[in-house]
């Protein structure tokens, strides 16, 4: 286990590289460009960044198609940008989050390439074959099995073909993953991000095959664990699994069945997906009741979850702008956007913002099919439009605009010049998003009431005077029947009260004006809230 205390203080900020900063003009982000960013990052306050994959890749899936996990891919740098970066990093006292691909490799990556030369070579065995396909499907879209001409084999792939899935059931395999987390952990890197965590074993379950959660998982990600020269002591793994819920999360952050010191909290991030479709579809249905789910509300209330066990977010890059998604009426997005960061920080749990969340970015405006880069989103198109016909295009265009995780995905917005701020004059290789006006970086920093501003106070707040209740604090999170979530906090003699209005109307809520701490709008009437009106307040205990 791992070096709680430091990590239950964390403040995570994910960067997306490729669309953070580009130093070079190249219509990339890159390493120096995140280093040249620290500055800003420390004066918001957070102290851990999580980076989605910046190995070497063909970017099939955004970097989640590895070909060498000891390089960087060289559009971000190298692996001497790198360690300036750690070092820069470590000055300011700010931990890094390395997203580890667990489950599969790139369908170029040298071990496969032999692996589908020789069937008896070594490789061979690090992967999953069959002489007949049954009918699995990927996750991405059609089946999961591709075939392989040169030996008249299936492979088998849970993402897309570029994405060959692992078999861990390989000694060999579990090996050289340690080995990886051992170079990065030399090289200064103390958090990891262990990707699709859930679907590391595949077995046959009482005749069904079974990608999630399937009984090997388990002791596979040990024998991992085991394998790395420095177990525990001071790493801190936080799990990727869609699939969790707070009984799975507290038997597998441990005891017998140990995998990881937190896990993602999924609960929000299927608001405005399609029953069917998923995100590759919409459903404007949703209530805010919605965001008090069961699962939500048992993460808080739940005395064996911890704080340090969850990493509560609301947009990822696998998830479009929470902003964009949730706030029903854009008159009100200042309001509620600074809403949703309350929601998020005033819960138990590590909170993870997105970049750009902490500017209110909004989602992309993707005008036509060629806009996509996400490989989910354009094989949407094909399966969904040109295949089963069952979404016209506009109505694909229109579900990708709320929900394609290319929407988070889109540049940083840093100041109102031609190219943002992210590059000089290089267009980026994702196009820059429809609404930039004031949702840029300098403006914002210098509005005193900007979404900037009310993450600043938040997060001075949770490292600050609201510590020992944010951080230890007890919680307890409810609705009541006007929708209005609340989320109280208590912690020796004081008692915080979150009451949250995630609507675009006015609700009735009794509290005293005098005793907030933090409010979303400037000024504050007892007793009324206002839309996506919410405030922080001490209670006397
Ligand atoms: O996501 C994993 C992921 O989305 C699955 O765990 C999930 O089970 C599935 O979506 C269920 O609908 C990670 C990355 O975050 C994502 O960006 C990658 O595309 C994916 O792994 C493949 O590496």
């Amino acid at each position: 286990m791992s070096n709680i205390k430091k990590w239950k203080d964390k403040i995570v900020y994910q960067i997306f590289p490729r669309s953070f900063k580009d130093s070079n003009n190249d219509g990339d982000g890159d390493l120096q460009g995140i280093i040249s960013k620290l500055d800003y990052l420390s004066n918001l306050g957070i102290n851990a960044i999580w980076l989605t994959p910046i190995y070497e890749t063909q970017f099939a899936d955004a970097g989640y198609d590895v070909l060498d996990y000891h390089k960087v891919w060289k559009q971000f740098g190298t692996l001497n940008d790198f360690k300036k970066l750690a070092k820069e990093c470590k000055k300011r006292k700010i931990e890094i989050i390395m997203d580890l691909v667990l489950n599969h490799v790139s369908d170029e990556h040298p071990w496969f390439i032999k692996a589908k030369s020789d069937p008896k070579s070594e490789e061979y065995s690090y992967f999953i074959w069959t002489d007949k396909p049954g009918d699995e499907e990927s996750i991405f879209g059609g089946s999961a099995w591709e075939y392989v001409p040169e030996i008249k084999k299936y492979y088998y792939h849970l993402f897309t073909p570029q994405q060959v899935d692992l078999n861990w059931g390989s000694e060999k395999t579990i090996k050289a993953m340690a080995k990886v987390v051992d170079f990065w952990y030399d090289l200064g890197v103390r958090g990891f991000r262990f990707d699709a965590i859930q679907h590391v074993s595949k077995e046959y379950v009482k005749g069904h095959f079974t990608h999630s959660f399937a009984p090997k998982m388990v002791s596979y990600l040990q024998a991992l664990e085991a394998n790395i020269q420095n177990p525990g002591k001071d790493m801190f793994i936080v799990g990727e699994a869609s699939g969790i819920n707070p009984k799975k999360a507290i038997k597998y952050t441990r005891g017998k069945e140990y995998i990881a010191d937190a896990f993602y909290n999924f609960s929000w991030w299927w608001i405005g997906w399609n029953k069917n479709t998923g995100r590759n579809g919409i459903d404007e249905s949703w209530k805010v009741s919605d965001f008090a789910n069961q699962d939500a509300i048992e993460y808080q209330n739940n005395p064996k979850i911890k704080s340090h066990q969850i990493f509560n977010f609301l947009t990822n890059h696998d998830t479009s702008r929470a902003i964009s998604r949730y706030i029903k009426d854009k008159k009100y997005y200042v309001q509620g956007a600074k809403s949703l960061a309350l929601f998020i920080f005033a819960q138990k749990g590590i909170p993870s913002i997105n970049y750009g969340e902490e500017i209110g970015m909004l989602n992309g405006g993707f005008h036509q099919r060629s806009d996509f880069r996400d490989v989910d989103a354009y094989n949407s198109f094909k399966i969904f439009v040109d295949e089963q016909k069952i979404y016209t295009e506009a109505h694909m265009l229109k579900s990708h605009n709320y929900n394609s995780r290319d929407n988070s995905r889109i540049p940083m917005q840093w100041d109102k010049t031609e190219f943002h701020g992210f590059s000089d004059n290089h267009q980026p290789w994702i196009k820059f998003g429809d609404h930039i006006g004031k949702h840029n970086v300098e403006s914002q920093i210098k509005s005193r009431d900007s979404i900037f501003n009310f993450y600043k106070k938040i997060i001075k707040l949770r490292k600050g005077q609201l510590r020992n209740l944010l951080v230890n604090g007890e919680s307890s999170m409810m609705i009541n029947d006007d929708e209005v979530i609340v989320i109280v906090r208590v912690y020796k003699n004081r008692k915080i009260k979150a009451i949250c209005n995630l609507s675009n109307e006015p609700k009735k809520y009794k509290f005293n004006a005098k005793d907030i701490i933090i409010s979303t709008y400037k000024d504050t009437e007892s007793n009324v809230l206002r839309p996506y009106e919410s405030v922080l307040v001490e209670l006397s205990c």
